[in-house]
This record gives C-alpha cells, sequence and structure tokens, in this order.
C-alpha cells in the first residue's frame, strides 16, 4: 500500500495568548501528528505552510521543528510548502526554503522551484505548487504558470491559499482553479484551518484543505483538528491529532444584577474545570446595577491554559448610567476597589491626581 500524508498550519512557536504552556501545546500536538504519520510509513510526507507561526521562530520550536524534520527526512521524502506565516512582511523573504539544505530529502516548493518529481513505489509523481502570494493577480497568473508542465502517472497541487468562498479576502477564485483542476489528480491547501472538501472543484479533481493541528483561536474551537493521508492514491482520510481542549461559552442572560451575573459565570466556570483547558466565556446582559460591581479579575481561577471571560453589557444601559455618572474622587476610589486594582495604589494616586488637576477645579 502506497501512503502519501500531509500535515499542515502547526504554527510552532506560537505563544497564544501570551502562555507560555500553550507554546508546547503547538509543540506537542505537531509530535503527535508527525508520529501518527510516520506509523503509516508513508512513502512521502507533505507540509501545506504554517508549519512556524513567526517568520523568526521562537528557538525551543524551531529546535523541535528542523530536528523532526531531519529525522523524517531520513525514512522518506518531505515536501515543505510556505505559508504566510513564514514570511517576513515588506522584505517577502522565509527561513523555510533553507530547509532543503537540511537534508537531500527535504524539498521546498517556491515560485522558482515549483515541481518537485519523485518515484514512489513504481509510479512517478510530481507535486507542484509555491509560497503563499498575496496577491491575487500574481497567484492566479502563477498557478496557471506552473498548471502547464508534462503529466506524471500522478500529480499534486499543493499551496497555501484562500480560495474563494472559503476565505475573504481570497486570492485564487473558483474560476483560476477549476481551469488548472483537471492536469492534477489531487489538490491539497493550507491556510483555511478547518478540514474540509473544497467542493466546488471535487466533480473535477478531489480537492481539501488540510487542516489545522492546534487551533489558534476561539473562533476555531469546533474544528477538529488532524491530518490527510492518501492511500493508494484514491483513498482519502482525516486522522485526529491530539490538540488542547478548547471551549467557547456565549449566552445572553437578559436582564440580571452584578452579582448574579458574577455567580452564573463562577458556575460555567466550575461546570468546565477539568473538562477543558482552554475557555473563553463571552455573557452578553442587561445590567440590573452597577458595572464595577461585576467580577473583572478572574485571572486567580485555576485549571486553565487560557481563561477569557468578558460580560458586554447593553449598549442602552451603558448609555443610560453614562448619563448619571458623576465623576468624583470617590469614584475614582471606587473603581480601584472593584475593578480588581486596589494593589496599584501608585496608579490609583495619580489618577486622583489627573482628576484635582483637570477635572476636580472645573466649573461648570
Ligand atoms: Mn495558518
Amino acid at each position: 500500500m502506497t501512503i502519501i500524508c500531509c500535515i499542515s498550519d502547526s504554527h510552532l512557536g506560537y505563544r497564544h495568548r501570551m502562555k507560555k504552556q500553550r507554546l508546547l501545546d503547538y509543540e506537542n500536538s505537531f509530535l503527535d501528528a508527525t508520529s501518527k504519520a510516520m506509523e503509516l510509513n508513508p512513502s512521502m510526507l507533505i507540509f501545506a505552510g504554517d508549519l512556524v507561526h513567526h517568520p523568526r521562530p521562537e528557538p525551543k520550536s524551531l529546535h523541535t521543528l528542523i530536528t523532526k524534520l531531519i529525522d523524517i527526512a531520513e525514512k522518506t521524502p518531505v515536501i515543505v510548502c510556505i505559508g504566510n506565516h513564514e514570511i517576513e512582511g515588506h522584505l517577502g523573504t522565509a527561513y523555510t526554503p533553507i530547509f532543503s539544505d537540511l537534508h537531500k530529502n527535504i524539498h521546498v516548493l517556491s515560485t522558482d522551484n515549483p515541481h518537485i518529481t519523485l518515484n514512489l513505489d513504481g509510479k512517478r509523481v510530481g507535486i507542484h505548487g509555491f509560497q503563499y502570494l498575496r496577491s491575487r493577480k500574481l497567484a492566479q497568473e502563477k498557478l496557471a504558470e506552473i498548471s502547464g508542465f508534462e503529466k506524471n502517472d500522478y500529480d499534486i497541487l499543493c499551496l497555501h491559499q484562500g480560495i474563494e468562498r472559503y476565505l475573504s479576502p481570497f486570492e485564487l477564485s473558483l474560476k483560476s482553479l477549476r481551469e488548472v483542476a483537471g492536469k492534477f489528480d489531487l489538490i491539497l491547501s493550507g491556510h483555511v484551518h478547518k478540514h474540509q472538501e473544497i467542493k466546488e472543484l471535487m466533480d473535477v479533481t478531489p480537492s481539501y484543505y488540510v487542516g489545522s493541528t492546534e487551533r489558534i483561536s476561539f473562533n476555531e474551537a469546533e474544528n477538529p483538528t488532524g491530518f490527510l493521508a492518501l492511500r493508494n492514491f484514491n483513498e482519502v482520510e482525516f486522522i485526529p491529532v491530539k490538540s488542547a481542549i478548547m471551549d467557547s461559552v456565549k449566552g445572553n442572560l437578559g436582564s440580571m444584577k452584578p452579582g448574579d451575573v458574577n455567580k452564573t459565570i463562577e458556575d460555567i466556570i466550575k461546570d468546565n474545570r477539568g473538562r477543558t483547558e482552554c475557555l473563553q466565556i463571552r455573557i452578553n446582559v442587561e445590567l440590573e446595577g452597577d458595572y464595577f460591581d461585576l467580577r473583572h479579575d478572574w485571572s486567580q481561577e485555576q485549571g486553565f491554559k487560557i481563561l477569557d471571560v468578558s460580560v458586554i453589557p447593553s449598549a442602552e444601559e451603558e448609555f443610560k448610567s453614562l448619563e448619571k455618572i458623576e465623576i468624583s474622587k470617590d469614584l475614582v476610589e471606587e473603581y480601584f476597589e472593584k475593578s480588581g486594582m486596589h494593589a496599584r495604589e501608585d496608579l490609583r494616586e495619580i489618577c486622583k491626581e489627573l482628576y484635582e488637576k483637570y477635572a476636580g477645579g472645573f466649573k461648570r
């Protein structure tokens, strides 16, 4: 059996919400993906871009990546596509092309090197693609250009791009892809983190967004994490990868007193402790009382890698309370007391001083 694996969007070196612990999550899910892929004894392993989160990656994550790439290349050919996160802003440069110097079995796709041909179990397999291109015009031009090759036994297009209907703005229209899709036997892309078929191309060529190995935002909470395996050039399987459990709880509490809002959030936290590692709580409420009576400091809650709580009072209430509000030195005191900043004596004194200086002497 011939197996080809494709892993995408591992985002190594991302310090999600500045949490050091999250750094390790990206490493662990990358290592889980590569080890699960290597267990299948693949004839080739493709990385579809955004292996790292920053153009100049955090050293330990880069070390993990490089040792793993060399280790894999000892056993099977490696193809790397360059993602947007690997490319440095205005210079448009990346370290990724250097990866091909690490081992003769590592090949990096770019506009300078868009075609790689390998002999896999007696079949001539072509892998075609280039680095992420931000300009739609250029991306579509390059796609048409690289599609003029002479067919091999099996040809794979490997990109890291936003495709029309899957991302806005996008770099590749469905029309530009449909025009060349027939040249390929399989189309794979990184960039969109949710694993899915690119259904508008499926009637011509099996086409997929590969999916990511670790989520980089709460918007991705529902996405499964994993990688893609192709068996005998026809059967595609999405293989799940271990990643940090992420949940997003959203709700509208209607009209409620601040104390009850605090209690509701505390209950949500209690229910989720030990069940999820990264928790986001977004609450909309019509507040029957003082905004500052809401609990604002949740950093003392244990058991989460990320706990992100926000309460959004309905706009109407906000305006009403603003009309009534009268600023005084006591209000400054109250703010510091209730917003969990009572320890910031220095800041409180500065605020009171500024109030005295600029607002206190103001006569209506
Ligand atoms: Mn990405």
